[in-house]
């Protein structure tokens, strides 16, 4: 039985897309400590399990629900994670794609309201952003269920460990993002490291808490105020999650650039 995470965008379809691949509820209830709905289907193939995240913009637990989502990563056991990503929206919704494939899963992309994004005149070549996501991309549309049934089958198989997608956010941070993963025990299970390192320094509070039953309080904030301090004054950036955030869209300004088509009549093809 294989655990698959639905992770996404609020309003993506992601109910709609967890309707169509579950044919029974295996838990309907809150998460643990919050009054945020978990639930868990059962794959139609009876296979694995779907585990409907809440729909957040970004790892980083601003509100109660992405805290849910991070905690989910941190401290659960899973194997996959499906992301619905809203075509009509594609830089936006890749900010969380980009979180995701950094943390290393398998990642496969149902790439939904394909039907909303042609009726604004975009397209998005699949195969593309595909290759630049390093990940398979389906396009679909979770309310009829087209392009459903070939993503279901790409559920069904055992993926293999994906390599975490490496973004470089310059030198001052790579060193600092090193110098804490050094710090971080080596557990079974943990997240990797470079990924905690990276969330950490975002201001995720989740990973923060985490960390700190490893490493000195005091030792996590200096490591922080330096590094806070010098992507300040020599990369002459607002602060340091701004300076994510800025390398991050950059990032993704170049995946929309190659794989997104505006104003052309482009079909998908649904199996
Ligand atoms: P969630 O908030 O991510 O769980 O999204 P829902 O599944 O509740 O969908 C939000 C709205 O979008 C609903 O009205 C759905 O019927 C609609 N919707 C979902 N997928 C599609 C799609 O591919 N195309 C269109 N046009 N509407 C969709
Ligand atoms: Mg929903
Ligand atoms: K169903």
């Amino acid at each position: 039985m294989i655990e698959i995470a639905l992770a996404g965008n609020p309003n993506t379809g992601k109910t709609s897309l967890f309707n169509i691949l579950t044919n029974s509820y295996e838990y309907v209830g809150n998460w643990s400590g919050v009054t945020v709905e978990k639930k868990v289907g059962m794959l139609n193939n009876k296979k694995g399990h779907l585990i409907d995240l809440p729909g957040i913009y970004s790892l980083n637990p601003l509100s109660k629900d992405e805290g849910v989502a991070t905690r989910f990563l941190i401290e659960e056991q899973f194997s996959m994670v499906l992301n619905i990503v809203d075509a009509s929206q594609l830089e936006r919704n890749l900010y969380l794609t980009i979180q995701l494939l950094e943390y290393g899963k398998p990642v496969v992309i149902g790439l939904n309201m394909v039907d909303v994004a042609k009726g604004r005149g975009i397209s998005i070549d699949e195969k593309k952003l595909s290759e630049k996501l390093n990940s398979p991309v389906l396009p679909i549309v979770a309310r009829t269920g087209s392009g459903c049934k070939e993503l279901a089958g790409l559920l069904a198989n055992e993926q293999q460990e994906n390599q975490p997608l490496y973004i470089s956010y310059g030198s001052i941070l790579e060193k600092a993002m090193d110098q804490l993963a050094a710090k971080i025990p080596d557990i079974d299970g943990l997240p990797p490291k470079r990924w905690l390192a990276l969330q950490f320094f975002e201001g995720n509070d989740v990973v923060r808490t985490l960390l700190q039953s490893y490493i000195a309080e005091e030792e996590l904030q200096t490591l922080l105020a330096e590094t806070e301090q010098r992507i300040q004054s020599e990369e002459k950036a607002k602060s340091l999650p701004y300076f994510i955030r800025a390398v991050r869209a950059a990032y993704i300004q170049d995946i929309v650039d190659v794989s997104l088509i505006k104003g052309k009549d482009v079909k998908y093809t649904f199996s």
